[in-house]
C-alpha cells in the first residue's frame, strides 16, 4: 500500500552537539557521523517511494533536525504543534514554509499556549490518533489537538506515558493491525485491540520503526527486533541512527511522512 508520496527531513546543524539528551545513551554526537547516517536516512526513504524535501540546517535550534515535533501531518489537514521544550519551541516557526508548500492555510492548524504538543507524541492509526500525555505535551494541548482532529472527522485517544520522551519511543504502527509496542506500553487497555509484537528491554530503542508504504525502516544492531518485524512479512530495511540516539531521536522524530 502506497501511503506516503512525501517527506520531510532537515538537515542535521553543527549544534547537534547540544541538542538536548537524557543521557540515557551516553555521549555527545559526532556531527560528521550524523551527517553520514541522515544521507543513508534520506535514502533509505527515497526507496520505500517517497519525495523528499531536505531543509537546510538551522543552527539556532540544536535539536532541529527531529522534524517530527514541531508539526504533525495527516491526509486532512496539517497542525503546527507547540513543543514544550523551550529550546525547540521556535521550531514550529521553522517548519512553517515547508509545510505551506503542501497544505493551503485554511488547512492549517496550530497548537496554542498554554498548549504544548510535540509530534513525537502523536501516532496515528488510520482515522485515530494516539497522543501521549508527557513532560512535552500537556492536558490542554491534547484538548486542543483532539478539537482540531474531531473538525476533519478524526478521533483522538490520551495515553499517558510515565517512562519514556514521546508516546513513539515506545510504540509505534506498522499498519495492518500491527503495533510494536516496549516497556510501559505493553498492557495499556488504550492499545487492547492491536496485534502487538513485545520489544525486548535490551532492544527498546528498536520500538521507534517506521512503516512507510509497506516497508519498515529499523534502526541497525536490533536483530530481535528485525526478525519480529521480518517475521511479520514486511520488507526491511536498516539505518544506523547512533548519533541521534545520544540525544534520545529514533527514525520516526527525524522525518515528517505524508
Ligand atoms: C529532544 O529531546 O527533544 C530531542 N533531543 C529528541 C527528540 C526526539 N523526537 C521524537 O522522539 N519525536
Amino acid at each position: 500500500m502506497r501511503k506516503f508520496s512525501h517527506a520531510i527531513v532537515r538537515r542535521p546543524c553543527r549544534a547537534l552537539t547540544e541538542g538536548i539528551s537524557s543521557g540515557l545513551y551516553p555521549g555527545k554526537p559526532d556531527y560528521q557521523l550524523a551527517l553520514v547516517q541522515h544521507d543513508a536516512y534520506i535514502e533509505a526513504l527515497k526507496k520505500c517511494g517517497v519525495k523528499v524535501d531536505i531543509l537546510p540546517a538551522d543552527e539556532w535550534y540544536p535539536d532541529s533536525c527531529f522534524v517530527e515535533d514541531p508539526a504533525v501531518l495527516t491526509g486532512r489537514c496539517a497542525v503546527i504543534t507547540n513543543p514544550g521544550a523551550a529550546s525547540r519551541n521556535g521550531e514550529k516557526d521553522e517548519i512553517l514554509a515547508a509545510v505551506r508548500k503542501y497544505y493551503p492555510d485554511e488547512r492549517i492548524e496550530r497548537i496554542t499556549f498554554p498548549g504544548t504538543l510535540e509530534g513525537g507524541d502523536v501516532m496515528m492509526a488510520g482515522d485515530t490518533f494516539y497522543v501521549g500525555r508527557s513532560a512535552r505535551t500537556n492536558e490542554e494541548g491534547i484538548r486542543q489537538f483532539a478539537e482540531i482532529l474531531g473538525r476533519y472527522g478524526y478521533q483522538c485517544v490520551e495515553v499517558p506515558l510515565e517512562e519514556v520522551l514521546h508516546l513513539k519511543t515506545g510504540v509505534n504502527y506498522l499498519e495492518n493491525n500491527n503495533l510494536l509496542v516496549s516497556g510501559e506500553f505493553t498492557d495499556k487497555p488504550e492499545f487492547a485491540s492491536f496485534r502487538k509484537t513485545v520489544i525486548p528491554e535490551e532492544e527498546a530503542y528498536a520500538a521507534n520503526c517506521i512503516w512507510v508504504n509497506d516497508t519498515v525502516i529499523i534502526p541497525e544492531g536490533y536483530p530481535e527486533v528485525l526478525a519480529a518485524v521480518q517475521a511479520l512479512g514486511y520488507e526491511t530495511i536498516t539505518v544506523d541512527t547512533s548519533e541521534f540516539r545520544k540525544l534520545d531521536g529514533g527514525l520516526s522524530c527525524l522525518s515528517l511522512r505524508f
